[in-house]
């Protein structure tokens, strides 16, 4: 068995003091640091938007971050202006080791958001992360990062169904947790043959 860590979206707008700030999002870093050297492969993602993106609740006027909007592709959460490309948000957290050997960038069209790292939001844009785990025989992957209830969750969902043994490290993770969202999320990485440990 080939087995990779998948590291979600440790960046600064997701730790305290940043943009979308997860609660606790910055204690992940020593604990996904301390997994890496165990693992046969290392992949980080990077939330990375460009300005204006439609998932900002800024670029919809009268609506406001937090709030729902429709999408072409379905509904959408809006958010604060986060992760934009190439500032200071987007980068890695700085505690974070990143001498992975892949780094995925998602969420940079204009007009899908993007919380997993295999499809984008309207469910069937591929980011090329499947070509690149079945193409290195990586068959197993364990999930960490941020946050557990959009990005993670998502990941690992569309992981189990690809085919993937997928674990999640929920010590390694931290949740935004807006309107139950944690447990939705939960319930649905269990349903979804995600092993939660
Ligand atoms: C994320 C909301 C918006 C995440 C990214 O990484 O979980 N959440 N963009
Ligand atoms: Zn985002």
């Amino acid at each position: 068995m080939t087995q990779a860590l998948i590291v979600i979206d440790v960046q600064n707008d997701f730790c305290p003091g940043g943009a979308l700030a997860v609660p606790g999002g910055d204690q992940v870093v020593p604990v996904i640091n301390a997994m890496m050297p165990a693992f046969d492969a290392v992949i980080l993602t990077q939330d990375w938007h460009p300005a204006g993106h439609s998932s900002f609740a800024s670029s919809h006027p009268g609506k406001d971050p937090f709030g729902m909007t429709e999408m072409a592709y379905g509904p959408q959460v809006l958010w604060p202006d986060h992760c934009v490309q190439g500032s200071d948000g987007a980068a890695f957290h700085p505690g974070l080791r990143t001498d992975g050997d892949l780094i995925i960038r998602k969420g940079f069209r204009p007009a899908i958001d993007s919380y997993s790292a295999f499809f984008e939001n309207d469910r069937k844009t591929p980011t090329g992360l499947e070509g690149y785990l079945r193409t290195r025989g990586i068959t197993a992957l364990v999930m960490t990062g941020l946050a557990t209830d959009f990005c993670v969750h998502y990941s690992a969902v569309d992981a189990a169904g690809l085919g993937f043994a997928v674990e999640v490290r929920l010590d390694a993770c931290r949740a935004i947790d807006m309107d139950g969202s944690l447990n939705a999320a939960l319930e649905a990485m269990r349903g979804a043959g995600v092993t939660l440990n």
